[in-house]
Formats: structure tokens, C-alpha cells, sequence
């Protein structure tokens, strides 16, 4: 069996992690190195799925579930507004082949991040 990706070892507790919020499917936690004030990982806790065109096709249901964490995390850390960003492939700047939201609010400048 593969090993477990770092954000299931986040969320058993294996390695530190802040976890902002937790539900029986999702999760968020703050994102290691912050591009914005606000800054979170959206994450299915399934390690089934490894980018949102996997997510989309397999399970459309936990994807709107991934959204509308965004949406609640843009709500109590900025002002319910929020940019969301996944990255596919590597060439796409992805590092973790385990689903996960970018969300990004409080964003000072009109430029996308960096990453
Ligand atoms: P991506 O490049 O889209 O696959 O994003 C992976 C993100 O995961 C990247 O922005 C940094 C974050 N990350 C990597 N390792 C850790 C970690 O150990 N803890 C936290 N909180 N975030 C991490």
C-alpha cells in the first residue's frame, strides 16, 4: 500500500496541522506557506481522488461539499468572499496528488498568487 498523503497525516494527527474545520467527509487546514491572509486547504479526507477532474467525474457531490467549506471559511476569516484555486498535474504547480482547495481571501492585490 502507498503511504498516506501529508494531509491524512495532518488530519490523524501524525505530523502538526492546524485543522480549521472538520466534517465527516472534508476538512480544511491552513496552507504552510500562505499566499494570502486568508489561506486554507479544502481537503476530501478519501485519498481516492487526485486532482477536481477525478473529484468531478467520481463524486460530484463531495466536490460541492469541498465549495461550500470554501465558502464557510471565506465567511468566518474574511468577508465571505474568496478565490479558489486546484491545481492539476505538475505541470499545473501541483505537489500533493490528494485533492485539495486552494482558498485564498483577503487578497490585497489584483494579480493571481504566485504558486
Ligand atoms: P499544490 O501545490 O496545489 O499541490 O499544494 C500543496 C500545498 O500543500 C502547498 O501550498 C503547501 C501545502 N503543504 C505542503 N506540506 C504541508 C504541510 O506539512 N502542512 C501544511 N499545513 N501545508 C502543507
Amino acid at each position: 500500500m502507498s503511504q498516506p498523503s501529508i494531509f491524512t497525516r495532518i488530519l490523524s494527527g501524525d505530523i502538526p496541522g492546524e485543522i480549521l474545520r472538520e466534517t465527516e467527509r472534508v476538512f480544511a487546514i491552513r496552507d504552510i506557506d500562505p499566499q494570502a491572509p486568508l489561506h486554507a486547504l479544502v481537503i476530501p479526507k478519501t485519498e481516492q481522488y487526485r486532482d477536481v477532474t477525478e473529484l468531478a467525474a467520481g463524486d460530484p457531490e463531495l466536490l460541492a461539499e469541498l465549495v461550500a467549506m470554501a465558502k464557510s471559511l471565506a465567511e468566518e476569516h474574511a468577508n465571505g468572499e474568496y478565490r479558489l484555486i486546484f491545481n492539476n498535474g505538475a505541470s499545473a504547480a501541483q505537489s500533493v496528488f490528494h485533492v485539495h482547495a486552494h482558498v485564498l481571501g483577503n487578497i490585497e492585490e489584483k494579480k493571481l498568487v504566485g504558486f
